[in-house]
């Protein structure tokens, strides 16, 4: 199906309500003020609409746009985000430069970060403190290079309007209330005081409030993902 210039474009997101990679794209999307449709996808029965409509991954989320697909929640944050370049907030700055900047973060959290917490999530004893101690290394990487890179970012990476980086970051790393209570500590103020004070900024942003999974819900969720006793 081809979008319809000049008309009032269709937006539909297909998503899971504790995905920190669909979150991202709502917030892109509340953000800009863009009216959209959402369909919660079961993972476990995955529905024909995503398998025609990520083909190659059979992931959320996708964005459909008047009925085309728009797979990878990078991809899907940049295409929003030019295709409604005349919206604010600008995710992405203007300078070819600090845009490289800000890419090569979001691919470090994505390829690093967030694999990094997972293992943590997945293993135990032993396997389990090596887990925290290389995500705390790749976290220090992550937060120094961060300060290098953007000096002047207060309290977010744009200043008062979210960023690129702080829609990843935030709907992700703010959920670490329920990672802590579940699975293990992994933010610690005293350890990474400098990315500490940026989620907690993030924390009050009222559209990131708005787009997190209830505290408790996704408590209950992590506790049956990561918290099966193991088999005899
Ligand atoms: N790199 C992808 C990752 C998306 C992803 O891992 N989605 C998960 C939900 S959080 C999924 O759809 N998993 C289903 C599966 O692996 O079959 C992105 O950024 O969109």
């Amino acid at each position: 199906m081809l979008r319809m210039e000049g008309k009032q474009s269709q937006v539909v997101l297909i998503g899971t309500w504790a995905s920190g990679y669909c979150k991202r794209v709502e917030l892109a999307l509340k953000l800009k003020g863009i009216p959209y449709e959402y369909i919660e996808e079961d993972l476990e029965n995955k529905s024909s609409l995503l398998r025609h409509s990520n083909p190659v991954h059979k992931k959320v989320p996708v964005l459909l746009h008047d009925g085309i697909p728009i797979a990878e929640s990078l991809v899907i944050l940049e295409y929003i985000d030019e295709y409604w370049s005349n919206v604010a907030p600008k995710l992405l700055p203007e300078d070819p430069y600090q845009r490289a900047k800000i890419r090569f973060w979001a691919n470090y959290h994505d390829q690093k970060i967030m694999p990094a917490i997972l293992r943590i999530a997945l293993s135990q004893g032993e396997e389990r403190d090596q887990a925290i101690e290389d995500h705390h290394e790749l976290l220090k990487v992550f937060e120094e290079g961060i300060e290098k890179d953007f000096p002047a970012k207060s309290p977010f990476l744009n200043g008062d309007s979210l960023g690129f980086l702080d829609v990843i970051v935030g709907t992700v790393a703010c959920n670490y209330q329920a990672f802590h209570e579940v699975v293990t500590v992994i933010f610690e103020p005293a350890k990474h005081p400098s990315f500490f004070s940026w989620v907690t900024a993030l924390k009050e942003h009222p559209l990131i409030k708005d787009v997190l999974p209830p505290h408790d819900k996704l408590v209950a969720l992590m506790r049956k993902k990561y918290c099966q006793s193991p088999k005899a």
